[in-house]
């Protein structure tokens, strides 16, 4: 039962934001964050991916995909190789650990392991996060039993421009799982890639989804694509980093409450760049050297920018 009339935020809506003078866009952005969150404080979660490489699905950014990507495929870790990552993690001061798996979507055997190493991660005081693809019924449940914190599932790009990135899995499917973890009462991280050759009316789209979901995610990843050899967007054009900054923005003013996460991409970017991404309303990072198969900036990097910022850790 719906109570309130729920609030519907169009995609000419947020176009329009995004159209606004740059100055314009940050300052209501900054004024939004500012009620909702502190204006210095940043979230870190670290990323591992627990089985790399051989994925049946063929989305068009991903090393991973076993369609094009170059990764080698490898089998799920082990826990202890999972823990003394997660261990790591914690003394370098993420708050989250977040377990990532190449896969369409988890066995009953998979699972069953996984829940494992959800339960000692969170031992160790970590927050705990997985991400492992399209879910069946009671996979949900059984996450949250074992005391699953976040489950992150990308939409990944507007529902117009989704069949041109992937065409293995429908955006349905993604939308399905996504309520799947929301009825389990697991928190939603859910987000998606610009730089893909997307219009701006698609960035747009994809971000008018997220802020209608109901409630809208508590973490929502803004990842800018990382061209990865032997993907089908390994030549893509770079994104004018402006329009990065822009896309940050206007999730921060459409998804007031949410954590927004300056995502994939930040490697390649200037720490200019990313002080104007903190400005827009960016407060939730991926800390540590390594994505799931890409880069991302060492921590002492990261330690020296937020002590030039004055940002401090949460
Ligand atoms: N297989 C699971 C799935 O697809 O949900 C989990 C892993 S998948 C790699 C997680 C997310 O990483 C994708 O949904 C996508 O948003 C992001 N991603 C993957 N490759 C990327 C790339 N090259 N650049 C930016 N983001 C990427
Ligand atoms: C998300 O939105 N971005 C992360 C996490 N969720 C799983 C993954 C980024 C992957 C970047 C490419 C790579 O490392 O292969
Ligand atoms: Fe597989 Fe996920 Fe990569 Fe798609 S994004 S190919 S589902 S690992």
């Amino acid at each position: 039962m719906t109570a309130i009339a729920e609030k519907t935020c169009t995609t000419d809506a947020l176009e329009a934001l995004f159209a606004l003078p740059f100055n314009d866009l940050l300052y209501r952005a900054q004024q939004v964050h500012r009620q909702h969150h502190e204006a210095n404080a940043i979230q870190r979660s670290t990323l591992l991916s627990i089985k790399t490489g051989g994925c049946s699905e063929d989305c068009g950014y991903c090393s991973q995909s076993a369609h094009h990507g170059k990764v080698e495929r490898e089998a799920l870790l082990e826990l202890p190789e999972v823990l003394a990552a997660a261990t790591a993690a914690r003394d370098k001061g993420a708050s989250r650990f977040c377990m990532g798996a190449a896969w369409r979507g988890p066995k009953e055997s998979d699972l069953e392991r996984v829940t494992e190493m959800i339960r000692a991660v969170k031992a160790l005081g970590l927050e705990t996060c997985v991400t492992l693809g399209t879910l069946k019924e009671g996979q949900a449940e059984r996450l949250a039993e074992a005391g699953l914190d976040y489950y992150n599932h990308n939409i990944d790009t507007a529902p117009e421009f989704y069949a041109q990135v992937i065409t293995t899995h429908g955006q349905g499917e993604r939308f399905n799982t996504l309520d799947k973890v929301r009825e389990a009462g697991i928190k939603v991280c859910c987000g998606g890639i610009v730089g893909m050759g997307e219009t701006r009316r698609a960035r747009a789209a994809l971000l008018a989804e997220l802020a209608n979901m109901s409630p809208p995610p508590e973490s929502v990843p803004i990842n800018e694509l990382v061209p990865m050899p032997g993907t089908p967007l390994e030549n893509a054009p770079p994104l004018d980093p402006f329009e990065f900054i822009r896309t940050i923005a206007v999730a921060r003013i459409a998804m007031p409450s949410s954590m927004v996460r300056l995502s994939a991409g930040r490697q390649e970017m200037s720490d200019e760049q990313q002080a104007l991404c903190f400005l827009a309303g960016a407060n939730s990072i991926f800390y540590g050297d390594k994505l799931l198969t890409a880069g991302n900036p060492e921590a002492d990097r990261d330690e020296s920018l937020f002590q030039r910022l004055g940002l401090v850790a949460i």
